[in-house]
Formats: C-alpha cells, sequence, structure tokens
C-alpha cells in the first residue's frame, strides 16, 4: 500500500563548519523525516569557508539531496578586518584532515550553493518560520552574529537556540581553558549569547567538559558499518535469532537495522564517513585520548530536534514572553525544560575577550556574583550511552526512502 510521506512540520536551520562530527551531525539531520530543513550555512571554521561549502555539498551530493539550499558564510571572524586580504585564520586541518573530511573521498558537487550568503539565510528562515524555527549552531557563531547585525530581532524570531561551543571550569580541547568554536570567533559568540539572552526559551549550550563524553569507538562503528542481526531475522530468519532481536537484553546490534536496510547510496554515505572517522580516531590517538573520537556535535543536533518535536507549533511567547516558565528558568540554576539525553542548570554566561592566556574561554556565573540575568541553559552532562545507541540506530537505519 501507498503510504504518504511524514510532513516536515520541524523548521530547523543549521550553521556547520563540517569538518567530521559535523558530518555526523548532518547525516543524522538526513536521516529525520519529519524535519525541514531550511537551509545550511556553512562557516569557516575546522577549514576554510571554500572547503567547509565543498564538504557540505559533497556529504548532501552523496545523500542525493541537493535539493536543500546551502549557504556559503563570512571568511573571517567578526572582529577581523574585513579587507579581502586580512590573514587567514588558523584552521583545524589537523583534527579534520586537509580537506576537512579525514580520509572520506566526496563527489564533486552536482549542484551549486544558493546565492544567498549565509547571515541573510538566517534572517529569511527566522521570519519565514517566526516562533517556530529552531536554529542549530555547530560551528564558530559568526554567521548568526551577522544576521543579527541585519535582524536584531532575530532571538524573538527563533523559537530555540542550540549551540555546540564553550569549555566551562574545564581544560579547553584548543588553549587550556577554550574550546575550538568560540576559540575561533569569541566576539561572535559573546554578541549572540548577549542577544539570545532575551529569548523567550534560552539558548542551549553544550560545552565540551559535556560532549566529550559522547565518544565513537571502532567498535561503535563497526556496529554501524556491519550489517546486523536484524536484517537476518527479516529474511530467513531462525527461531533463535528472531528471539535475540525482540528479546530487550539482546545487544544492540542485534535490535539495529543492517545498512542493508538502508538504500546503496546511504551505505555508500556511511562508508565514506567511516574513512572520515578512520581520520578522526588517528587525531585523537595522537593528541593523547586513545584511539577514539569525541563526537561533539551529533548530540546537539539530536537534542535541538528531539526539543522540537516534543514543543511542537509555533510559541505563542515568543514575542515579549513573560511566562512562568521564563520565569523560572530565570531562577538561578533551574532548567527551563528538559532537554533530551542531558542534565542541565541555567546561568548567566560570557566569553573572555581581553584575557591575555585566557581569551576565548566561556565563563558560567554560578554564584550569580555578577548579578546578571540568566542567558543561557548549559548542558552538564549527557547520558552518553542511550544517545549513542539511538545515533547508530538512526544512521544504520538511513532516511527514509521516498
Ligand atoms: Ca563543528
Amino acid at each position: 500500500m501507498f503510504e504518504l510521506p511524514t510532513p516536515r512540520t520541524l523548521p530547523i536551520f543549521v550553521d556547520c563548519d563540517p569538518g567530521i562530527d559535523d558530518a555526523i551531525a548532518l547525516g543524522y539531520l538526513l536521516c529525520q523525516s519529519d524535519v525541514d530543513i531550511t537551509g545550511i550555512a556553512a562557516s569557516a571554521g575546522n577549514v576554510s569557508t571554500d572547503l567547509v561549502l565543498r564538504n557540505v555539498l559533497g556529504w548532501l551530493e552523496l545523500a542525493g539531496r541537493g535539493d536543500i539550499p546551502v549557504h556559503r558564510g563570512a571568511d573571517r571572524p567578526i572582529a577581523w578586518p574585513t579587507a579581502e586580504h586580512s590573514p587567514e585564520p588558523d584552521y583545524a586541518d589537523d583534527t579534520h584532515g586537509a580537506s576537512g573530511a579525514g580520509y572520506a573521498q566526496l563527489p564533486e558537487p552536482s549542484f551549486a550553493a544558493s546565492a544567498v550568503p549565509a547571515a541573510d539565510a538566517w534572517v529569511a528562515a527566522a521570519r519565514e518560520h517566526p516562533g517556530e524555527l529552531v536554529g542549530v549552531v555547530i560551528g564558530p557563531a559568526t554567521n548568526l552574529a551577522l544576521a543579527l547585525r541585519i535582524e536584531p530581532e532575530l532571538p524573538h524570531l527563533i523559537k530555540r537556540l542550540f549551540i555546540m561551543g564553550g569549555a566551562f571550569n574545564y581544560r579547553g580541547n584548543t588553549w587550556p581553558t577554550t574550546e575550538w568554536n568560540v576559540t575561533f570567533d569569541p566576539e561572535s559568540t559573546a554578541e549572540v549569547l548577549a542577544a539570545f539572552g532575551t529569548a523567550a526559551h534560552l539558548p542551549v549550550i553544550a560545552p565540551i567538559e559535556a560532549t566529550e563524553s559522547v565518544v565513537m569507538t571502532p567498535e561503535r562503528l563497526e556496529r554501524l558499518l556491519t550489517p546486523g542481526q536484524a536484517d537476518a531475522a527479516a529474511a530467513p530468519a531462525s527461531p533463535t535469532a528472531s528471539l535475540a532481536a525482540d528479546t530487550a537484553s539482546a545487544p544492540a546490534a542485534a535490535r539495529e537495522p543492517s545498512p542493508a536496510a538502508a538504500s546503496p547510496a546511504w551505505n555508500s554515505w556511511l562508508v565514506q564517513l567511516g574513512e572520515a572517522l578512520r581520520f578522526y580516531f588517528e587525531f585523537h590517538e595522537a593528541d593523547g585520548h586513545g584511539y577514539l573520537a569525541h563526537i561533539h556535535d551529533p548530540y546537539v543536533m539530536a537534542a535541538a530536534i528531539e526539543w522540537a518535536r516534543r514543543h511542537r507549533g509555533s510559541s505563542a511567547a515568543h514575542r515579549g514572553c513573560t511566562d512562568t516558565a521564563r520565569a523560572q528558568a530565570l531562577a538561578l540554576g533551574a532548567p527551563e525544560h528538559g532537554i533530551p539525553w542531558a542534565q542541565t542548570k541555567t546561568a548567566a554566561v560570557d566569553v573572555e575577550l581581553t584575557g591575555t592566556l585566557t581569551r576565548g574561554e566561556t565563563v558560567a556565573d554560578w554564584l550569580g556574583r555578577w548579578n546578571r540575568p540568566v542567558n543561557a541553559e548549559l548542558i552538564r552532562s549527557i547520558d552518553a550511552e542511550p544517545f549513542l545507541d539511538h545515533l547508530i540506530t538512526t544512521l544504520k537505519k538511513g532516511p527514509a526512502r521516498s
């Protein structure tokens, strides 16, 4: 029987800098049949804007999703000279490979990026879906900061903002106390946090002390790439295999769809993701973490989508919200709403812009010493095991076939 496709009712705008963990997050996004991907902004960060743009287009091409609008981001952090010949920022090519995609071989895109720049695209998406759009920033916040200069009302047009970035009271992964996205463009994060602190729903920040618990290992990658027993059960199954697949205590791999359940195109996508991850494992090993990878971005994408799913529809209070949810949130330390797979805490947060040793450090005023209003909900810990099971199962199943 012909099945109608799921209506795409959750508008999401993504700003990213793929980047290997960004690629996983984009893969997860492509697997969501109810999400309306209003646009993807390509931000300078892990590699240059040119390479990030190429990677976004390449990963989408591989997935057969040339229909998604992709927008070129700014070339330089907002506080840098705007002259065309301003120096190149430092990129994270040691972490993500010279291309930004590790050992993955991405196809030449058959479609072009949109002519609309990323900052304008943020504004257009927010205006088109007032009170409904969920924004996900998994790269530097440069484009969003530029968008705020075009449309200062963005915090009241966007339903909720989810940001991967920062390191609060934690050793950094870039400088001793700083995280990559914020280090790349500290002024942009500071501007975004100052503006979005007045939003009806506080922006959600997932810093590295939380996201580092989401660890991809060679074993998990193998689970992702190897056909599981679920397929055998779906085809000519042995009674034992069926029983195992139906038993809650069975290993996760036995209950997962195999790549064979997805389309051949998606299988190719996963194979290239595996090649990207091989590079990521090698980097983390060289950096002293072992042969594994901290995958920061996919959690933030998933939390945003799942939160949006639980809060469907237009946020009636998106303008000048004075409801009790926000009032409660403003009580120091009280989370506004349940964020999936996580424990959270609210606080006034800001970015160090002038420290001689700590520029780019994110600071949370846990004890209210600044006497400033709370402006963010911070992920303090992630239930990594159930989230990783969910992530692997989702990626393995692939996008819904149309
Ligand atoms: Ca990223």
